[in-house]
C-alpha cells in the first residue's frame, strides 16, 4: 500500500489551543504525522509518495469559494489589523437569532462567521498545509482510480469536522469529502465514507446529507457528552434523496472493543447493502484507551481488527488520516490498522 505525504503539511504548527476554559498545549501537532511516517518506514510498509499538484477546482466542489478565499486571506487580514499574536482564534459567532446573510469585513467577524469552535488554532502557514493535506487525499483517490486496491493518505491537518463553509475541530478542508467528491466526478458511481475517529464526522455528514451517491457512517462518542456536541445523533439518517444513507453510532464514554465492534458489524452490513465502488476510511486513532482527549478504550490490537474487518468488505479502499493524539503510540496504532487491512486482503486473495 502506498502512503502519500508532503512535508509542507508540517508547516501548520500550532502551539496552543483553547479547551476546557483555558489555553492548553495544542494536540494537533506536526509530530503526529512524523511519528506515523517513521513507523510506516520502520515496518517497510511501502512506498511514500509526495502529493500531486491540483488546481483549486476539486476543493471548490466541496467548499464554498468565499470560505476558501477566507482561508487564503485570513493571515493578511490579521496582520492588517495590527495583530502580533502568532495564533489566530475566533471569539464571537453568529449563533441563533443573529444574521448569517452578511459576511463581516472585520477579521474577528469573519473568524466567527467561518468557524464553529475556538479550539482550532490557525497561523501563517495553515492554508498551505491544509491545501497540501487535501492534495494528499486527492492523490490517494488518483491511485485508486489508476488501479491500486488501497492507499493511505497521511493527511494533516485532519478534515472530517470541516463543513462546506466552516472550520473547527482542528479541521479546515474536509480531505475525505474532497476525495469522495473527486472520485464521483471521475466517474465512480457510489462512494462510502466510513468514519472511525472518536469524534463524529460532522463536516462529512453535513456535506453529503442530502445525497444518495455518497453513503456516510460514523462510530463516535455520543455528542450529548462529547465534542462536537451538536451533531452525530442516531436519528440523523439523511434528507431528501439522501434519506437512509447516513448512519451514526453514538457510543457512551468508556466504550471498549466489544461494544465498538458491535457498532462496526452493523455499519459493515449497511456498507455491504449499499455496495459502494470505493470505500474511504476516515481513520482516527483517537478511540485509543490512552488518547488524551478520548474516553473510549480501544487497545493497539483492536486497530488491527478494524483494518481486517474493512478488508473483508472487499472494495478498493482509501485510508485518510483524521485524529489521534496519543502521539507516542500513534505510529504503532496507525500501522496496525493498515497492516490489519493489508494482511487480510492478502489472505483473501
Ligand atoms: C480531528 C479530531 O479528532 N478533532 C478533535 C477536536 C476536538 N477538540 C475538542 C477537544 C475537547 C477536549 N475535551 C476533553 C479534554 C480532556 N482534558
Ligand atoms: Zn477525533
Amino acid at each position: 500500500m502506498k502512503t502519500i505525504f508532503s512535508p509542507d503539511q508540517l508547516l501548520h504548527a500550532p502551539t496552543k489551543e483553547i479547551s476546557d476554559g483555558q489555553l492548553v498545549p495544542a494536540n494537533e501537532v506536526p509530530s503526529r504525522a512524523e511519528i506515523v511516517l517513521a513507523h510506516l518506514k520502520k515496518a517497510q510498509f511501502g512506498e511514500v509518495l509526495t502529493p500531486n499538484e491540483f488546481s483549486l477546482d476539486p476543493i471548490l466542489k466541496v467548499h464554498d469559494a468565499d470560505y476558501v478565499t477566507f482561508l487564503q486571506d485570513f493571515w493578511k487580514l490579521w496582520l492588517a489589523e495590527g495583530r502580533t499574536v502568532e495564533e489566530v482564534f475566533p471569539f464571537v459567532w453568529p449563533v441563533h437569532g443573529l444574521r448569517h446573510d452578511i459576511v463581516p469585513d472585520h477579521i474577528d467577524g469573519k473568524l466567527g462567521f467561518y468557524s464553529f469552535d475556538a479550539g482550532s488554532p490557525m497561523g501563517e502557514h495553515t492554508w498551505v498545509a491544509a491545501r497540501k493535506s487535501a492534495e494528499t487525499a486527492l492523490t490517494g483517490a488518483e491511485l485508486i482510480l489508476s488501479g491500486d486496491n488501497s492507499a493511505f493518505a497521511l493527511c494533516r491537518p485532519p478534515g472530517h469536522h470541516a463543513h462546506r463553509r466552516l472550520y473547527g475541530g482542528y479541521c479546515f478542508l474536509n480531505n475525505a469529502a474532497i476525495a469522495a467528491q473527486y472520485l464521483r466526478d471521475q466517474g465512480v458511481a457510489k462512494v462510502t465514507v466510513f468514519d472511525v475517529d472518536y469524534h463524529h464526522g460532522n463536516g462529512t455528514q453535513a456535506i453529503f446529507y442530502d445525497r444518495a451517491d455518497v453513503q456516510f457512517l460514523s462510530i463516535h462518542a455520543d455528542p450529548k457528552v462529547e465534542f462536537p456536541y451538536y451533531l452525530g445523533h442516531a436519528n440523523e439518517r439523511g434528507l431528501k434523496e439522501g434519506a437512509g444513507y447516513n448512519h451514526n453510532y453514538p457510543l457512551p464514554h468508556g466504550t471498549a472493543w466489544a461494544q465498538w465492534e458491535e457498532a462496526m458489524e452493523d455499519a459493515c452490513h449497511s456498507i455491504e447493502k449499499f455496495a459502494p465502488d470505493v470505500i474511504i476510511v476516515s481513520l482516527g486513532m483517537d478511540p485509543y484507551e490512552n488518547d488524551p482527549i478520548s474516553q473510549f478504550k480501544l487497545k493497539t490490537d483492536d486497530f488491527t481488527k478494524i483494518g481486517a474487518r474493512i478488508a473483508k468488505l472487499g472494495k478498493p479502499t482509501l485510508f485518510v488520516m483524521e485524529g489521534g493524539y496519543a502521539v507516542g503510540d500513534l505510529g504503532i496504532n496507525c500501522t496496525k490498522a493498515l497492516s490489519g487491512y493489508l494482511d487480510t486482503v492478502k489472505v483473501g486473495s
